[in-house]
């Protein structure tokens, strides 16, 4: 049988099937184009960024492996995601980082960053019919090397770090005003120590003072929202991490932030899935930064695991999604860099589309009356249902590979254009 009539009689069997418990699954599929997954740039060339200052990467944050194949110049890089987007189902996003300009050989700092750097990439999205999203980067750079940024004692060296956040709260509101959606400009900052500090105190009021500084500048919320990413320790800053979750939990309650939560910042067994529904009583809107961290990897490719598939159960159960910002954030340079955006934002989709077809009434009333057993058992039932031929159909029909057709585009671009970069 060819493979698209087998597809689509698997997907009328499977409808058949879930409505049986009482889910539309073509009113799902409708959903799930809607959702919108920003990709991280820093995927594709390892975080090096298009400076050109040969800095290394700093920070605290780490890239493992050398497959061949970086993406070397903002023409690289694009031509990396345009594949990537091509097959992956719906429309998604690309999140940027400042030291990704496009700055034509020229020495720019950090704090010089202007919209024209970024000029090639608004218009390149728009080409895309992409939404960009925007983070300041306050690594790689020779005055992050103490470690402090944003919190430093220097007021010059803060200065400078404080301007380099507002420059780019200018470029993400240009982003936003071009493209007709809001750019999310998510502030992270590597500050911490790696041995014990006596004075927890300072760096932390010095670091509210900028922030507060840096978000002075109002913009309109539909060209740009602000978000700060928390941590618990980073390489380097195992003992004390100066933007820490009770730090930027109570700034974003209290200034009305967005929060981002990175599924690799917390303690090995903690997970941000559970986190989702309390924080999101006090902060309007919520980002979310997918990884998967492994041991003290906070960044490994997202598979589809229970980790995974709880966080979107907590988007979709919550009804949460409206005010959800799904970001990525992991980096492998030891596998196909093209594959691995293509594996990991699938596996976001897909875990969503699970949510998605879950009988949530049902489950909710059941547990209303405290059927607890009823409960249990529809969830265990739950998880031998046909999702597999609803995301194949959902693959078919936004012409996207089915299966793992992908990979074969991503090999031939591997033989044809990766590996001709040395
Ligand atoms: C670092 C943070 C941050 C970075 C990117 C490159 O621990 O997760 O989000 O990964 O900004
Ligand atoms: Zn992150």
């Amino acid at each position: 049988m060819p493979q698209e009539d087998r597809i689509l009689q698997a997907y009328k069997i499977a409808k058949l099937q879930y409505a049986d418990i009482g889910v539309d699954t073509d009113r799902v599929l409708n959903e799930l184009k809607t959702v919108a997954v920003s990709l991280h740039c820093w995927q594709g060339d390892d975080v090096v960024g298009f400076e050109g200052l040969g800095q290394s990467i700093g920070g605290g944050l780490a890239v493992t492996g050398n497959y061949l194949g970086r993406a070397r110049t903002p023409d690289e890089l694009k031509s990396d995601l345009e594949l990537a987007y091509s097959l992956i189902p719906g429309q998604h996003r690309l999140n940027l980082h400042a030291c990704y300009g496009e700055f034509s050989g020229k020495q720019v700092d950090r704090n010089e960053v202007d919209v024209a750097h970024f000029q090639g990439w608004i218009d390149w999205a728009k080409q895309q019919r992409l939404s960009l999203d925007f983070n300041p980067t306050y690594f790689a750079h020779e005055k992050a090397e103490s470690g402090f940024t944003l919190s430093h004692s220097d007021p010059s060296i803060r200065q400078f770090w404080i301007d380099h956040g507002k420059a780019c709260r200018q470029i993400g509101a240009a982003m936003g005003q071009a493209q007709g959606t809001p750019c999310v400009t998510n502030v992270w900052i590597p500050d911490g120590m790696k041995d014990t500090p006596v004075d927890r105190v300072a760096p932390r009021q010095r670091l509210t003072d900028s922030l507060d500084q840096i978000f002075s500048q109002a913009f309109s919320p539909d060209h740009l929202l602000d978000a700060v990413e928390c941590k618990l320790f980073g390489l380097g800053s195992e003992s004390y991490v100066v933007g820490s979750h009770e730090f930027y939990l109570g700034y974003a309650i209290t200034r009305k932030t967005l929060l981002c939560l990175d599924a690799g910042h917390f303690h090995p067994t903690e997970t941000i899935a559970d986190k989702i529904s309390s924080v999101m009583q006090y902060v309007p809107r919520l980002l979310l930064h997918v990884s998967r961290g492994v041991r003290w990897d906070s960044d490994h490719v997202i598979i589809l695991n229970d980790e995974l598939q709880a966080i979107a159960n907590e988007l979709v159960r919550g009804n949460f999604l409206a005010r959800t910002h799904v970001g990525l954030d992991f980096f492998d340079a030891s596998i196909n860099r093209v594959a691995a955006w293509v594996i990991g934002t699938r596996n976001m989709i897909k875990s969503l589309l699970i949510s998605m077809l879950e009988p949530i009434d049902s489950l909710r009333t059941m547990e209303t009356q405290g059927d607890f057993t009823s409960r249990l058992a529809q969830f265990e039932e739950s998880k031998s249902l046909p999702w597999g031929a609803v995301w194949d159909y959902y693959c078919l029909t936004n012409d996207t590979p089915v299966g793992s057709n992908w990979l074969d585009a991503v090999k031939q671009y591997e033989s044809n254009v990766l590996s001709q970069r040395s």
